[in-house]
C-alpha cells in the first residue's frame, strides 16, 4: 500500500505525542516537522529520522508529496494553519480546541467541506476501549435511558504561583484555559458515549491566580513541575484554573462536571459516571483498562479490558490482549489509524471531524456567557 507522507506542525508536548503515535499507524510516513524554534524542530527531526525540517509551515504546504498535516501548536495558531493547510488541499488533522472563536470554526468546517478534505479535531479520548465499551453498552440499551451524566477533568500541573505555560497566555491559547483546554474534552466525550446533546448550562469559572510568576524561557506541557526558574516575570493571568458547570442534556437528562488544573494530585484524570434507567457506567483515566457497570437488582461488576468480553464494535479499539494495558498514547493512534484510512477510503470517517470541533467551542461559548451572566444559557439546537 502506497504509504501517505504527513508533517507534523509543532514540536512541543503534543508535536511529540503526535510523532510517535503516527509512526504506528500503517503505512503512513512523518517526512517532515514544522516548528517556530528550529533548535528543537531539528532536535526533534534528528531523534526520529525525519528528513525535512521548516521554521515557517508553509514551506511544507508548498511541498505536494505531503498529502497530510497535524497541527500542534498553541491554540490561536490552530486556525490560520488549518486554513492554510485546507486550501493547499491538505488533509489536516488538528489538536483540540480546534480554534479559539465559533466563527474561526465555522469557516474551517465550511472550507473542509468546500475543498473535499479529511478533517479531524483529536479528542483521542473517546478512543479508551473502556470509553468505547460504554458507548456500545449505551447503544445496545443496556443503560436504559440516561437520566445523570457527572463527572471531572482534573490535573494539578499548575497548581502553583510558579506554574506556567502557553496555555496561561490568552493571546496564545484564548479566552478560556481549563474549559476548552480540558473540560472540552469531558463535553466531546460526555456526548459521544451518551449519543445526547448539551442543551442548557449553568457554569462557575474560578481564577485562584490573579497573576503568575511567568519563567523567562519557554516551558513545555507538564515540564513545569521539575523547574527551579531563577527568574520569573510577575504576568496577568485572564483565564479560568477552574471551572463547574451543571447542564441538561435535552428535556430531562441532567449532569454536572468539573474541570480543574489546580488539584493537587490527580495528574490528568477524565473521571465519568453514566446513569441510566437500567444500569450505569464509569470510566476513571488514572485506571483506564477498567470500567466500573453499576445495578440496582444485583452485583455491580468492574470488566478488565479484554477483547473477548467486550461489545464486538469496542473490540476494534483493542488492539492487544487481555492484561495487556493501552492507554493514552494508543488512543492517538486509533484515531490516527482511522483519520489515514478516510484519506483512502472517504466512507470511514470513524472520528471526531471539525463539525465537532465546532460543537465544543459551541459549549464553550455558552459556558463562558453564563459565567458572565451568572445564569442558565441554553444552547443553539442542533
Ligand atoms: C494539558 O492540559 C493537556 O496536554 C491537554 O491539552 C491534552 O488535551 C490532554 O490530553 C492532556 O493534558
Amino acid at each position: 500500500m502506497k504509504s501517505i507522507k504527513t508533517a507534523i506542525f509543532g514540536t512541543g508536548f503534543m508535536g511529540r505525542v503526535h510523532l510517535e503515535a503516527v509512526r504506528r499507524v500503517e503505512s503512513v510516513e512523518p517526512v517532515a516537522i514544522g516548528g517556530r524554534n528550529m533548535e528543537a524542530t531539528r532536535r526533534l527531526a534528528t531523534a526520529f529520522s525525519i528528513p525535512t525540517v521548516s521554521s515557517d509551515y508553509r514551506e511544507l504546504l508548498r511541498d505536494p508529496a505531503i498529502e497530510a498535516v497535524h497541527i500542534c501548536t498553541p491554540n490561536a495558531e490552530h486556525f490560520p494553519m488549518a486554513k492554510d493547510a485546507i486550501l493547499a488541499g491538505k488533509h489536516v488533522l488538528c489538536e483540540k480546541p480546534l480554534t479559539t472563536t465559533v466563527a474561526e470554526a465555522e469557516e474551517l468546517v465550511s472550507l473542509a467541506n468546500k475543498h473535499n478534505v479529511c478533517n479531524c479535531v483529536c479528542h483521542n479520548l473517546r478512543y479508551y476501549p473502556m470509553v468505547q465499551q460504554m458507548r456500545r453498552m449505551r447503544e445496545a440499551g443496556d443503560l436504559g435511558e440516561i437520566l445523570v451524566v457527572q463527572g471531572t477533568y482534573s490535573q494539578d500541573w499548575l497548581l502553583y504561583e510558579t506554574d506556567w505555560n502557553w496555555r496561561v497566555d490568552a493571546k496564545a491559547a484564548g479566552r478560556s484555559r481549563c474549559m476548552a483546554d480540558i473540560g472540552s474534552h469531558f463535553f466531546d466525550m460526555a456526548e459521544h458515549v451518551t449519543g445526547l446533546r448539551v442543551s442548557s448550562v449553568c457554569a462557575d469559572l474560578q481564577t485562584f491566580y490573579a497573576t503568575r510568576k511567568k519563567p523567562k524561557h519557554t516551558v513545555e506541557t507538564f515540564a513545569n513541575k521539575l523547574m527551579r526558574p531563577e527568574d520569573y516575570v510577575q504576568t496577568p493571568v485572564e483565564t479560568e484554573d477552574f471551572g463547574a458547570v451543571l447542564f441538561c442534556m435535552g428535556e430531562r437528562t441532567r449532569g454536572g462536571m468539573t474541570a480543574s488544573q489546580v488539584s493537587a494530585g490527580r495528574k490528568n484524570r477524565l473521571s465519568i459516571e453514566i446513569y441510566g434507567t437500567k444500569g450505569s457506567v464509569a470510566w476513571d483515566q488514572e485506571r483506564p483498562d477498567e470500567l466500573w457497570a453499576g445495578r440496582r437488582d444485583e452485583g455491580n461488576q468492574i470488566f478488565v479490558k479484554d477483547p473477548s468480553l467486550l461489545k464486538p464494535a469496542a473490540r476494534n479499539y483493542a488492539d492487544l490482549p487481555g492484561g495487556h494495558s493501552e492507554g493514552y498514547d494508543d488512543t492517538f493512534k486509533q484515531v490516527f489509524r482511522r483519520f489515514y484510512a478516510s484519506i483512502r477510503r472517504s466512507d470511514a470517517t470513524e472520528y471526531p471531524q471539525f463539525a465537532d470541533g465546532l460543537r465544543q467551542l459551541i459549549i464553550l461559548d455558552a459556558v463562558l456567557a453564563s459565567h458572565k451572566k451568572r445564569a442558565w444559557i441554553d444552547l443553539p439546537l442542533v
